[in-house]
Parts: C-alpha cells; sequence; structure tokens
C-alpha cells in the first residue's frame, strides 16, 4: 500500500473543477492506499479570510469531502490546523527553499498580479504545501494540473534534505487526471476556473441548485461554430465543456463527439446540466444530512489523531537529523 496526501484549500465553495481534478481521485485512490485527505485552512489563510466564513467554509469542505465519497473508515480526513507538526515542519523546509524558487512559482505570480501589498505567507505557501506531502512520506498526490510545479518544488525540497542530512524522505509524485487536469472558467476559457473568482457564473460549484447549474452552463461561453469537437487550441471554449461532460457521464470524448455530430451547441449544452445535475443532487443530498447530523466532527478529530502519529515522528525524526538538542527530563 502507497501512501497519498492531498489537500483542499476552504477559501469558498468547491468547484465541479476543484472535484474532477482532485476530489474524484481521491475517492478512487482510497480503496488502495493509504490515505490521508484535509482541508488546507492553513493555506486559506495566505490571503485574507472572513473568520465567520472560514469557519463555515472549512466545515462544508470537510462535508464535501464525505458526500463526494471518501469513507473515513478507509481515509482519515483532517484539518490541516489540527495537526500542528505541519506548520514546524513548514518552517524547517523554508529554511531550505531558496527564494528564487519561490519568486519562479506560477501561482504566487498570479494571485499576487496588480495587488499592491501581499503577504509573505502567500510567497511561502509552497514550503508549506512540501511539508504537507513529506510528512506522511506520501508517494502519490492527486490534483489538478496547476499544482505540478509545487510538486517539483516538493520534490527538490525532499532530496536537498536528504543530500544534506541523509536519506529519509520519498520523492512524491503527482496523480493527475487525463482529461480534466484544468477545467477553465465558463466565462472565459483561458482562465482556470477558481472558487474564489469575484464572477460567480465562471465556475459551477458543488452545492449549486440544478437551475443555477442549467443557467450557468446555458450561458458559458463558446465559439461562434456549431461543431462539438475536442479540439483545445482551436476551440478551448467546447473543449473545456466536453471534459467536464465526460467525467460527469462516463462517456469518452470520442463517443460525446459522435452523440452531437451535426446537432450544435444547443442539444449539448443541456445534456451536459443533466448530467453535472445527476452527479450533484445524490452529493448534495448526503451533504445535508453530514451537516445536520454533526458527525462530521468525530470524523476530523478520529482523522486528526492518526495523522498526528505520523506527522509528529517525522518532524522528530527530522529535528534529530537536523541537529535540534532534544529536550532531556
Ligand atoms: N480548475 C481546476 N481544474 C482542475 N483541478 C483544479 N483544482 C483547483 N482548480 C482546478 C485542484 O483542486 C485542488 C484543490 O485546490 P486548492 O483549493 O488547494 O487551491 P487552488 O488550486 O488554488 O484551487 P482554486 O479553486 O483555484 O482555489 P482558490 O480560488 O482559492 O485559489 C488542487 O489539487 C487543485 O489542483
Amino acid at each position: 500500500m502507497g501512501k497519498v496526501l492531498s489537500g483542499i484549500q476552504p477559501s469558498g465553495q468547491l468547484t465541479i473543477g476543484n472535484y474532477i481534478g482532485a476530489l474524484q481521485n481521491f475517492v478512487k485512490l482510497q480503496h488502495t492506499e493509504e490515505c490521508f485527505f484535509m482541508v488546507v485552512d492553513m493555506h486559506a489563510i495566505t490571503v485574507p479570510q472572513e473568520p465567520a466564513a472560514l469557519r463555515e467554509q472549512s466545515e462544508a469542505v470537510a462535508a464535501l469531502f464525505i458526500a463526494a465519497g471518501i469513507d473515513p473508515s478507509k481515509a482519515n480526513v483532517f484539518m490541516q490546523s489540527h495537526v500542528p507538526a505541519h506548520a514546524e515542519l513548514g518552517w524547517m523546509l523554508t529554511t531550505l527553499t531558496n527564494m528564487g524558487e519561490l519568486e519562479r512559482m506560477t501561482q504566487f505570480k498570479d494571485k499576487s498580479a496588480g495587488k499592491e501589498s501581499v503577504g509573505a505567507g502567500l510567497f511561502v505557501y509552497p514550503s508549506l504545501m512540501a511539508a504537507d506531502i513529506l510528512i506522511y512520506n506520501a508517494d502519490l498526490v492527486p490534483v489538478g494540473d496547476d499544482q505540478k510545479q509545487h510538486l517539483e518544488l516538493t520534490r527538490d525540497l525532499a532530496q536537498r534534505f536528504n543530500h544534506r542530512f541523509g536519506d529519509y524522505f520519498t520523492l512524491p509524485k503527482p496523480y493527475i487526471p487525463e482529461v480534466g487536469a484544468r477545467i477553465m472558467g465558463l466565462d472565459d476559457a483561458s482562465k482556470k476556473m477558481s472558487k474564489s473568482s469575484s464572477n460567480p457564473g465562471s465556475f459551477i460549484t458543488l452545492l449549486d441548485p440544478p437551475d443555477v447549474v442549467r443557467k450557468k452552463i446555458s450561458r458559458a461561453t463558446t465559439d461562434s461554430g456549431r461543431e462539438v469537437k475536442f479540439d483545445p487550441a482551436n476551440k478551448p471554449e467546447i473543449s473545456n465543456l466536453m471534459g467536464i461532460y465526460a467525467h460527469c457521464s462516463g462517456l469518452t470524448l470520442a463517443e460525446i463527439e459522435a452523440r452531437y455530430e451535426g446537432q450544435g451547441y444547443g442539444p449539448f449544452k443541456k445534456e451536459l446540466a443533466e448530467h453535472v445535475v445527476a452527479v450533484l443532487e445524490p452529493l448534495q443530498a448526503r451533504y445535508n444530512e453530514i451537516r445536520s447530523s454533526g458527525e462530521i466532527h468525530q470524523i476530523l478529530k478520529r482523522g486528526a489523531e492518526r495523522a498526528a502519529e505520523v506527522a509528529n515522528k517525522t518532524v522528530a525524526d527530522v529535528k534529530e537529523k537536523m541537529g535540534f538538542l532534544a529536550p532531556r527530563a
């Protein structure tokens, strides 16, 4: 059994992009690997969060993990901040990270673009992400395409540590879906669909009611042609919608093309909306049950206890290797 780690920020309501890029693979991997899935609240605060909203979104994201099919008897589900060892290892790895490496991170460039002042946390957060992964010696990290660069930094930091202090960390590999690794905005296929976008029409959230989903898809930008064809370079909007279609229907891209041959975008969009609704409706029903039962708190407590057992041992080993003086009785 390999080890798997991944996380999602409670920085807004989860989108169908988070679901296709990450959450669906969490559910798949739990059957064969030892899994650690967390709500990364300490990452979320790298941009300003309103405290009441952060608390609500944290519980909502954890409940969505379970509603999407993560079985807490198989996988450990927890809040990042409930396992303080993450912050501790995060600091140690920050001291091994070069400024130039962080300056090259495209996510930092995107998120800081045009801002008058940018928090230092946003700059150093890839080192904390590396700690999140290495603390469990994870082999696989299910993520969307946008996280690939952070994974490469994680591998570099693991290698650097191993070289300086002796072999210890596993070099993790990303686990990225072939189709839908980067779901783009419904309003602009040149931008990634993001839960924190200021335009709600650009994303579908996992909690959007059916009519909202239908409306958002019917308004999604498409080119002026009418051919349903997967061609990301020349038809990025329709190709993006086809990626969503494939994940929600189980059909291949070729099957989707054949189905809509000669029909134009209207019928395609209509049926796409129904496939998305069919995925979201049962998920939303389970979500409502989980939220009203309050069971998520017990799940998070048990998940954090198991995660802390592994994480605390790693931090103790790392301290020993780096030369920290251990406390003595
Ligand atoms: N559009 C996307 N397509 C495919 N995968 C995606 N992911 C995010 N957006 C897409 C994947 O979802 C996981 C959780 O992401 P995150 O919350 O940790 O941060 P993010 O990548 O910055 O996601 P968002 O939705 O864009 O959040 P905000 O708006 O807060 O920055 C990751 O595995 C990510 O790859």
